[in-house]
Parts: structure tokens; C-alpha cells; sequence
């Protein structure tokens, strides 16, 4: 399969985690904002990463892709079929991208992907909207994360890998998950990452880590 995206990305992330816990093999691709190459925009139509393309079948979007993915490769489920579960899974993974991400994507653009990466410079004053967000919305997971196991309770799934993928791309820019602030949420992260398909993208991406880190 092929995989559109760099690993930074909290999203591509996502897929290159959700497609090792299937132990499904992935060549990451070069594509993202300002790409022109047309086999990565038939992929992605708008143009953002992750995108895919899975012997021929073309799909952007995490969610979407997971859902395709889960689907297609049901072994293991991510997404549970029973009902509950699955609307838990979802709703952890929206809160992963649209809240969390949401918020934290502010402070990575500004502070690291637009003045250090693509050299376009950054907007403090969204940074510091981004920091000034973030507390709520980790504090509120602190309460709900649980003292074992997975969000979901017993079912690992899609919603662990989301929300850690925001976690791990959060950490670049210092916010990661402070184990002396927030030792639940430190307790269940560690859980994912100790995991082998998590360490197995994380030693993936390691390049690019050190690469951030020297900057
Ligand atoms: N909802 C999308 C979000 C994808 C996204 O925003 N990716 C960013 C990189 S982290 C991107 O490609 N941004 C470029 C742009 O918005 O033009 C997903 O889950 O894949």
C-alpha cells in the first residue's frame, strides 16, 4: 500500500499505526500542502495528508481511511462492530482530530511546520490561542482516561492510536503528555506506545525526530 504524508503528522501517524497493528506493509510517499504531482492529488483531492492508494484504490482523509481500512482488513477490528464500542471509538478519534488536534495543530503550524519546516514563518498569536486552548481539553482527558487498560476499556482501538498520534506529534513542540501533571493520561500513553506496531512507526519516524530535535 502506498501512503501519502510524513510522519509528523498527527494523521498519517494514525494510518501507518493503524496499518502495522494489521501488519499491513506501507511505503510512505511524498505529497501535502503545495504538491502538484498528480498521482498524490488523484489520491487526495484536497490535497491534505494522509492519502492512500491501496492497489488502485484511491482515499484521503485518516478516519475515512481507517474505516476503509478496518473494513477491508478486519484482522484486528479497530473499530468494534458492537454498537457502543464503535460509537466510543469514533468519538475518541473526533475528539484526537478535531479538538485536540484542533487546538494543539495551532501551536505545531506556528511555532515548528511553518517557520522551521517550510520556512513560511508562523503566527505567534494563534500559537499562544493553541496553549492557551490545550489545558481544558487535556485536564477533562485526565479524568476520563481509566486507571487499566484502553479508552474504550478492554478493546484497544482506532480511539487509543488517535489520541496518542496527537500526543507523540504534540511533543514536538512541548507538549506532550507531562507524567508529573497528568499521570493517568502518561500511564495510558505509555500503554500504547509500548505496544509493537506503535514502536515499530515510532523507530519509522526516528529520522525525522532527530531531525526536529537538532533544529
Ligand atoms: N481531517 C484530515 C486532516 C488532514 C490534515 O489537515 N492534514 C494536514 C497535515 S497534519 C494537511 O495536509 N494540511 C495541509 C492543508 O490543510 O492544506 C485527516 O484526518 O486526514
Amino acid at each position: 500500500m502506498k501512503l501519502y504524508g510524513a510522519m509528523l503528522s498527527p494523521f498519517v501517524r494514525k494510518v501507518a499505526v493503524v496499518l502495522t497493528e494489521k501488519g499491513i506493509s506501507f511505503d510512505l510517499a511524498r505529497g501535502g500542502p503545495g504538491s502538484s504531482d498528480p498521482d498524490f492529488l488523484a489520491c487526495s483531492p484536497l490535497g491534505k495528508i494522509p492519502a492512500i492508494d491501496d492497489d488502485g484504490f484511491q482515499l484521503a482523509d485518516s478516519t475515512a481511511i481507517a474505516t476503509y481500512i478496518d473494513a477491508q482488513y478486519p484482522d484486528p477490528r479497530l473499530i468494534p462492530d458492537d454498537p457502543r464500542l464503535k460509537g466510543k471509538a469514533v468519538f475518541w478519534d473526533e475528539f484526537a482530530d478535531t479538538v485536540l488536534g484542533a487546538s494543539g495543530l495551532k501551536i505545531l503550524f506556528n511555532r515548528l511546520v511553518g517557520p522551521k519546516l517550510l520556512k513560511v514563518g508562523g503566527d505567534e498569536v494563534v500559537a499562544l490561542q493553541g496553549e492557551a486552548e490545550l489545558p481544558r481539553w487535556v485536564d477533562w482527558l485526565e479524568t476520563a482516561v481509566p486507571d487499566e487498560g484502553w479508552l474504550l476499556g478492554e478493546t484497544f482501538s482506532l480511539g487509543d492510536i488517535a489520541v496518542a498520534s496527537t500526543f507523540r506529534t504534540l511533543a514536538y513542540v512541548g507538549h506532550g503528555v507531562d507524567a508529573a501533571v497528568r499521570p493517568k493520561t502518561a500511564a495510558w500513553y505509555a500503554r500504547v506506545a509500548a505496544r509493537p506496531a506503535w514502536a515499530a512507526v515510532a523507530a519509522q519516524e526516528e529520522p525525522i525526530a532527530q531531525r526536529i530535535m537538532s533544529m
